[in-house]
């Protein structure tokens, strides 16, 4: 298994996320990929390899061209309103809702953030242009390695900020470019006809299922906590099966907050039911550990040891895979449950 580190991922280094009316720390810390990376070491699981430069063309045609160009030039026009600024992350606090346009884009930064984003929980900082821009070349390369006939079958994208809540033009939930449905396009622009998207982890991938919700050339299917509880609340349900093109090309499995492992694994067999019988050609699987017991901010309850079946039941789908780096919380059992996956899976 090829295993696609970024390297820059800690300059996203967010300070404070709200939560509640306070600004709290982040959940979402570059120890977590450490821990990640140490475990992978240890265990000596997959080929570590760096990414070259992204390529802009491919973010370009996943996400639309004014939120990127948005993304790449929101800090330098944060700390251009005032230099202080360069010590304060950029939040978002007002958003177009019902009713207002979409299709008009202010000059006035906070009203362009608002525009570009979804929650208030997801700062924007000096690097996360060049974190997540270097993260999206991790997955976009992890797929062209395993399409190329010869070379290994099994590629992980291990980078953060994650990606399952960024849409076309949003960013949201931690995540700036969505490295699950990238890598997925680049398997399509690679020559797999049909490509399936897994994702376990505990919050809905609203991004994911929006970005491709009209096509039928790629299957969405998600396990997570039910949105009538959990974040993110407003999308994630279990009667929204796509359109137009897309449509049956989406499937929504919600659980109960304190869904155990037993439950949850009878929801990832649907699942990969799912996947087999749309027939993909390859699989990416958008791999979140924030299922864990010990997870702060979620609430289903895997252990340790049910990863390694986790990774086994993944395997049984025989496809060429991309796994992307998505949530986990408890950051000192994430890189025992990510290596756990990998290891149960093989290859
Ligand atoms: N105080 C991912 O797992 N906020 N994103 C929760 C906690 C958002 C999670 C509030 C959670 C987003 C990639
Ligand atoms: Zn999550």
């Amino acid at each position: 298994m090829l295993i696609f580190h970024n390297p820059v991922h800690d300059k996203h280094r967010g300070r404070h996320e709200m939560f509640r009316g306070k600004l709290v720390p982040c959940h979402e810390t570059p120890a977590r990929l450490e821990y990640v990376l140490d475990a992978l070491r240890q265990r000596g699981i997959g080929e570590l390899r760096a990414p070259s430069a992204p390529d802009m063309d491919l973010i370009k045609r996943v996400h639309t061209p004014r939120y990127v160009d948005f993304l790449e030039s929101a800090w330098r026009e944060w700390i251009a309103l005032d230099p202080a600024n360069a010590e304060l992350d950029v939040l978002p606090s007002i958003w177009p809702v019902r009713g207002f346009r979409h299709d008009v884009e202010p000059t006035n930064f906070a009203a362009r953030v608002g525009l570009f984003s979804f929650d208030s929980g997801c700062p924007l900082t000096s690097g996360t242009w060049e974190a997540a821009t270097a993260g999206a070349a991790c997955a976009i390369e992890a797929a062209r390695a395993v399409s190329s006939g010869a070379g290994p079958r099994t590629a992980m994208a291990l980078t953060r900020p994650p990606g399952h809540h960024a849409g076309a033009d949003f960013f949201g939930g931690y995540c700036f470019l969505n490295n699950a449905a990238l890598a997925a396009q680049a398997l399509r622009d690679a020559g797999a006809a049909r490509v399936a998207i897994l994702d376990v982890d505990y919050h809905h991938g609203n991004g994911t299922q929006s970005i491709f919700y009209e096509r039928g050339d790629v299957l969405t299917v998600s396990v997570h906590g039910d949105p009538t509880t959990e974040y993110p609340f407003f999308l994630g349900y279990a009667d929204e099966r796509g359109q137009g093109a897309g449509q049956g090309g989406n499937l929504n499995l919600p659980l109960p907050a304190g869904t155990d492992f037993a439950t949850w694994t009878q929801a990832l067999e649907q699942g990969l039911a799912a996947v087999r019988a749309f027939k993909a050609d390859a699989v990416v699987v958008a791999l979140g550990v924030d299922t864990y017991e010990g997870d702060p901010i979620s609430k289903f309850k895997l252990k340790s040891a049910d990863y390694l079946h986790v990774g086994r039941l993944l395997g049984e789908l025989r496809l060429p895979a991309v796994f992307t780096m998505e949530g986990g919380y408890a950051v000192a059992d994430v890189g025992i449950n990510v290596a756990n996956v990998l290891e149960g899976y093989g290859g």
